[in-house]
This record gives C-alpha cells, structure tokens and sequence, in this order.
C-alpha cells in the first residue's frame, strides 16, 4: 500500500490518537449535548438512518431518533458511571423503517456520545451462555501454557479471526508473543518480540481504560465527526468510543503485514496493561457489538485469572525454593565444609533461582561453571563488587552498565544476580544470565516468515524485531522480584548457619 502523506515517526508518543476526529463507517456517532440536542454528527449518519448530517445537527434528539429509541437510550444513561464507563443496548429500533441497531452510549466531556451499529442476524447464542462455557473451560487449564493457549483459541473460536495472538509485556513494555492460534497455512509469530514503540505510550494509557477495540477494515477510509471543532475549538475526545478511527501509522504497519482487519483486547492486572490478546484477519471482519462484548467479558475474566495465577505461581516458586534451601541447610549443618566448597554453595543458590552459570568466590577461591566469564574477569568484578557499599544483593539485567568490562563478556553472562554469602567482603555467588537475544525461543524460522517485507518496509514486524535486537544487545532477561526474595533468603539462611556453626565451634572449646 501507498501512502502520499508519510506519517512521522518521530512524534508517535505524541499523536493525540483519541482526538483524531473519525470513526470507521460501519457505524455513526451522534454527540448530544445536556439539553439532548444534537450537537454533532458523523459524515455518514446518512447511510445508516437515512437522515443528513447536516439535517440532524442543532435538532433535539427525538426528531433524529424514535422517540422510543430515545426513550430506552435515557434509561440506559441512568447506568453510567462517570466518563470511563459504557452503556450497551443491543437491537434497538432507532427507527420503526429501520434494521435493528446496537447501540453503546457514553459521556464525552459534557457531552453524551450515542454510537450505533447494525446488530447481527438474531438467534446468536445468549452473552452470558457463551462466556460461561469460556471460562469453564479456561479453569480447567493445567498448566499455565495450556491457560494461555486455550484463551487464544477460545478467541479465536468466537470471533473467527485467522489469527490470535496473546501479547505479553516486560518491564521495559517490550512485547513476546506467548501464545497463539492461527489458520493453517500462515507463519507462526510464537516468540516473536518487539520493542516497547510499536505501541506507543498515549496507547497503551488508553487501553487500560478502553478494553477492546476493533479495525473492521483497513481500506476503509472512516466517516468524519462534524463540526470537527466545537465552539470552544475542541475535537471531540473519542478515548472511549467503540468505534473511533485508528492512527494512519498503525494502519500502515498492519497493512505491511498482509493484514485487513484487527481486534484488540487489553490484558490488565493489578491495574497495568500485562498485555494484549491481539487478533488479526486476512480480509475485512467485523463481529458484531454483542460478539466483541463477549470477547470483552471474556477479556476481563481472563484478566482477573491471569492475575491470581500468577500469584499463585509465585507463591509456588517460593515455597518450593525455601524446601531446597531448608534442606541443604540440614546438609551444612551435618557437614561445616560444605561452607568452604564453592562448587556447593554454587549448587545451592543456582537450584533455587534460574540461571545459566554460576560463580563462586570464597575464601579466595574460585569456581566458575557453564554461562560465566572467565576467572581473570570474575575476580575483577567480585572486586568491584565488594568495592560497593554494604553488603547486598546487586541485579542487573546488563552487567556492563555498573561494571565495563563486562561488556567483553556480555554474551555468555549479561546479566547476574549476585548474592554476598558471609560477613567478610568479597565471598560471593553470582548466578549469571546470557543475553536475552540469544535465548529467544524461535517457532519455526523467523526469516522466512517475514520475508515479504524484508525489501526496505519502513513499518514492519521484521523492522521491529531488529529494533528490539538492537535494544537487547547485551542485556539479559531480568531477575524478577520473587527471584530477588528467594536469593535473599538463601542468603540470611547461609549466614545463620555459619553463626550457628561458629557459636558451637567455640562452646566446644570452651
Ligand atoms: C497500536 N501496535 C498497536 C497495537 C498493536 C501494535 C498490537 C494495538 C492496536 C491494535 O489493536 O491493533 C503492534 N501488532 C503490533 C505488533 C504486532 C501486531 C508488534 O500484530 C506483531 C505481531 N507503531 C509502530 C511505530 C509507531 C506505531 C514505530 O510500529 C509509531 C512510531 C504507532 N501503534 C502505533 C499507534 C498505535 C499502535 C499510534 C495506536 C493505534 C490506535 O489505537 O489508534
């Protein structure tokens, strides 16, 4: 696809994406004022109930609309909740000669925002049955794998799109494809990872407020809201429409993927954006209101499963971490050496958190093993380290950034986790991680399946994955905070230990 007016790449964290003025023709807006004239109106309201924008602009409500319509749109409203919240009616007779329409209503500023599109042929199954089924299947989900993928392909089922995708962020808002359902015959993305700009800032805020959003086809070129300025000079804030027109960016980076229509529905726990289920199809979709509310519904349960899940797992890794490390601590107990055998201290740690190598520094000697520097370079950093203030577990997901010369070894350790293991300076195990980029799990061959656009495409996933490589050179996956807790509590134990050992060492010669 070709586009005369190049969009500019280097604001996208600026574009005000929620006052772009349109909304994609399969529907219309009304904006209605307090006093329930219509104060605006999108271009194609023509189309759908046979009355000209202009026609409709300045009239009261109920000369636009049946005056059941409105009637029932009134009640609606006593339902919302301020301005983040919308009202759903569906198969509604906007007018008698009229196919039923879905109707979603929401507060704009002062104004209330009517959007309506045509419901779909009745004799769909009920919301609340279908979802059900949804969510008892998802609580059946072993394993937190199987959780996902049944989530994407349950999606999938619903809506019909060729391809679903759950899209996970890290901390950095970098973002992994961890699940997916595609058609047959189209690559795989599974393990794919792009950088944190593919989704802009202003984007990800709104998505944590509005859930879901649809782009029923690309090549629509959307209807215009006027007057597209209101007395004051304001566009209309369309931040919770259902059926707001997308940022010509995005659309040109789904259009270089082949794609003609996309639904997203926002992943959120403890309040952050975790994520995205992220759907794509290969010709123009347009599921209905009440299927994208069940997809929504869907999204918020799974949201709040995810959630304890999570949690749940965390809990488990601790646990689970603390019956090793009390176990080897019964082991010291019986065998004080044990405390100056670094291969075994190494062991300990490293079987309770994570990692691809391990060094040991203690009582100056050294023992190294798999991903880690060599031992000209794990001394100079243990004396760099203990060079540091009081003694404390230090993470870093880049070595290099608090200690340079690691950067001649960021391949095989970028990252470590180091945990000061006695009271003196300098004894330390440093559990070592390599560089995320290499430990990318790859579905299938990545080359191939973004060969279409690897010739010169500004917009691009294969842009973005080498975007993302750029970005990680040299870093690892990062240590997590349960990762931190559990070391931390290896360590106090380890101490405890030598003191218990030091105590009746001396009462045994007293
Ligand atoms: C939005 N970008 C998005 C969204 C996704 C992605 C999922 C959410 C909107 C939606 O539902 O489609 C990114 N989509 C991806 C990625 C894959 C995918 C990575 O399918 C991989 C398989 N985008 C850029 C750059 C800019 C940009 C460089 O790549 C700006 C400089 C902008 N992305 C951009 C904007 C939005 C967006 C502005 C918001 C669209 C909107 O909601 O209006």
């Amino acid at each position: 696809t070709e586009f005369v007016d190049q969009p500019d790449l280097t604001a996208c964290d600026r574009e005000p994406i929620h006052l772009l003025g349109a909304i994609q023709s399969f529907g219309f807006l009304l904006a209605v004022s307090a006093d329930w004239l219509v104060s605006r109106a999108s271009e194609n309201l023509v189309d759908h109930i046979g009355v000209a924008c202009d026609a409709a602009l300045g009239q009261p409500l109920d000369k636009v609309l049946s005056e059941d319509a409105v009637h029932d749109i009134r009640n609606r409203i006593a339902y919302l909740q301020g301005e983040d919240s919308v009202e759903r009616l569906l198969r509604v007779r906007l007018k008698p000669d009229l196919p039923e329409y879905d109707v979603a209503i929401h507060f704009s500023h002062s104004m209330i925002i009517i959007e309506g599109e045509p419901s779909g042929p009745a004799g769909h199954e009920d919301i609340g049955i279908t979802v059900r089924s949804m969510l008892m299947r998802q609580s059946q989900a072993t394993s937190m794998q199987n959780f996902r993928l049944n989530a994407v392909r349950q999606i999938r089922a619903i809506t019909g799109f060729d391809r679903v995708m759950l899209y996970r962020f890290d901390q950095d808002g970098a973002g992994e494809v961890v699940a997916e359902s595609v058609v047959s015959k189209r690559e795989s993305f599974l393990g794919l990872r792009y950088p944190a700009t593919d989704i802009p800032k202003q984007a990800r805020a709104l998505y944590v407020r509005n859930v879901l959003r649809l782009i029923a086809d690309l090549d629509d070129p959307g209807s215009p809201v006027l007057p597209e300025m209101d007395v004051n000079g304001q566009p209309l804030d369309l931040s919770m429409s259902v059926l707001r027109s997308v940022s010509r960016v995005h659309i040109e980076y789904l259009s270089n993927m082949g794609v003609r229509a996309s639904l997203s529905i926002s992943v959120v726990c403890e309040g952050r954006l975790w994520g995205l289920i992220a759907c794509h199809h290969y010709s123009p979709l347009r599921p209905t209101l009440e299927q994208r509310t069940a997809a929504e519904l869907f999204g918020r349960m799974f949201s709040m499963m995810l959630e304890s899940r999570e949690r749940e797992e965390t809990a488990a890794y601790e646990q689970r971490s603390r019956a090793i490390t009390d176990r080897l601590m019964a082991v010291v107990a019986q065998d004080a050496d044990l405390l100056h055998n670094p291969e075994w201290i190494g062991e300990t740690i490293s079987a309770a958190v994570p990692n691809d190598g391990v060094g040991v520094y203690l009582d100056g000697k050294v023992s190294l093993s798999g991903m880690a520097p060599d031992e000209a370079q794990f001394r100079a950093l243990v004396r760099d380290l203990s060079s540091g203030a009081a003694s404390q577990i230090v993470i870093t997901d880049c070595i290099a950034r608090i200690h340079a010369p690691a950067a001649a070894y960021a391949e095989r350790a970028a990252g470590m986790l180091a945990v000061p293991i006695s009271r003196k300076p300098r004894d330390y195990v440093v559990l070592f991680r390599g560089e995320k980029i290499r430990s990318v799990r790859w579905a299938g061959d990545p080359q191939k399946a973004m060969e279409e656009d690897a010739n010169g495409v500004r917009l691009s996933p294969r842009k973005s994955f080498d975007a993302w490589r750029q970005l990680v050179q040299g870093v690892s996956e990062p240590f997590t905070s349960a990762e931190q807790r559990v070391a931390e509590a290896v360590r106090t134990s380890l101490l405890e230990v030598v003191l218990l050992l030091a105590e009746s060492r001396e009462s045994d010669q007293a």
